[in-house]
């Protein structure tokens, strides 16, 4: 395509915009099963289009702004039971988790550095693993797709910069034995960092409803940093993941000095430069709207209807679980899946399909007749 010479007029250009994107699936369409994101909540919205120019790359510019991230900094450390955290809203997860990996390779003296990592932990470590020269080291999971601690133990070696822990995996939701890994990480000096990119914004909520959940945050010591995204369980727009460090040292090893910016220097830790202040305005007025309890209110009808879609699916010829869901995620196995997948696909369904497993994500937008209509459409196919 071409660069246009001429502009056209706004209304023509917001006319081919919408009749492109009518193709796009949005979450308001009711057929959005398989996406970690959601339809951001209505305030969050209102702020993130009311402060769009905000720009935290450069935050002695906009220092109201930089005040509020600090604060968004401390209710996530205070949810994830840290006095006093470390850490940004960044762009998601993949940020999050490159750098808190970057923060332990620089502060190792490794020349060969080596991170421990479930197998099933999210590709954004491959990203990392590559961009930060660190051998990515696959520790095996147990029969319950949680990592096999064991495992991990005899992979450490001099080498070893950190271990990873997930706290609702990509696939299935699970949540790692995090006791454990912290204990491990304790016993040999290694930090521990856990990717609860996902359940951050679930396991304290569900923890509070009473449900079973290993502890995953904070309150264990080897723990030392953690990924918690807004942009997933916390309604908030895209671009909004978290990291927390437990301590400074980790931030001050991968800040780099800004010096010449237009409202002074600053050292910068976050691998993008120029970053949405938008972003972190609405996670805040979200979290000062919705509180504890709303996001209490939420997870409770996720965790709801995830488990009696799984109640649904063992009645469904034909159709197993992958393992009963931790989370509000629920996984399940067909026969002919490919087969079945695209079926689905093709009623339009947006289901996200796994190697081995179609992964049903019960975010705030899916209700329970969308979840009736796709288990009809669902023992159809089969
Ligand atoms: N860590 C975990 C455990 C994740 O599940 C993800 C993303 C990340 C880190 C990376 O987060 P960002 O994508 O924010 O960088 N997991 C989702 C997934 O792979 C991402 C996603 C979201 C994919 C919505 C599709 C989609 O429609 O399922």
């Amino acid at each position: 395509m071409k660069f246009p010479k001429k502009g056209l007029p706004q209304e023509t250009i917001l006319k081919e915009l919408e009749k492109v994107t009518s193709q796009d699936l949005s979450f308001s369409s009711g057929r959005i099963l398989g996406s970690m994101c959601t339809m951001p909540h209505e305030l969050a919205i209102e702020v993130f289009c009311r402060y769009i120019d905000r720009n935290l790359g450069d935050p002695g510019l906009h220092p109201g702004t930089r005040k509020i991230e600090e604060e968004v900094i401390g209710m996530l450390s205070d949810l994830l039971h840290l006095e006093r955290g470390y850490g940004h809203i960044v762009s998601g997860g993949t940020e999050a988790n490159i750098l808190a990996v970057r923060a332990f390779r620089n502060l190792s003296d490794s020349e060969r550095p080596e991170l421990i990592l479930p197998k099933s932990a999210h590709f954004s470590f491959i990203k990392a693993g590559e961009m930060l020269g660190v051998k990515l080291v696959w520790a095996e999971l147990k029969p319950d797709y949680t990592v096999d601690v064991k495992d991990v133990e005899a992979k450490i070696n001099d080498n070893t910069i950190g271990i990873v822990g997930i706290a609702g995996t990509t696939g299935l939701g699970v949540v790692d034995d995090i006791p454990s890994l912290s204990d491990l990480a304790q016993d040999y000096g290694i930090p521990l960092h856990v990717d609860a990119a996902f359940g951050g914004f679930v396991i304290p909520f569900a923890k509070a409803l009473g449900y079973e959940i290993p502890d995953f945050d904070f309150k264990l010591r080897g723990v030392k940093s953690i990924t918690i995204d807004p942009h997933k369980m916390g309604m908030a727009p895209i671009p909004a993941g978290g990291i927390i460090f437990r301590r400074k040292k980790y931030l001050k090893a991968i800040s780099v000095l800004a010096p010449y910016l237009a409202g002074g220097k600053v050292w910068q830790a976050t691998i993008t430069g120029t970053r949405p202040g938008a972003s972190v305005l609405a996670v805040w007025a979200l979290i000062k709207h919705l509180g504890f309890e709303g996001y209490m209110e939420i997870v409770d009808r996720a965790m709801k209807l995830s488990r009696w879609f799984a109640e649904e699916i063992k009645k469904t010829p034909n159709a197993w679980l992958v393992r009963e869901p931790v989370l509000n995620i629920v996984s399940f196995k067909t026969k002919n899946l490919h087969g079945v997948e695209r079926k689905l696909k093709e009623k339009g369904w947006g289901i996200s399909a796994h190697r081995g497993y179609i992964r049903i994500v019960f975010m705030p937008h899916v209700t329970k007749e969308m979840i009736e209509e796709f288990i009809k459409d669902l023992r159809e196919v089969l």
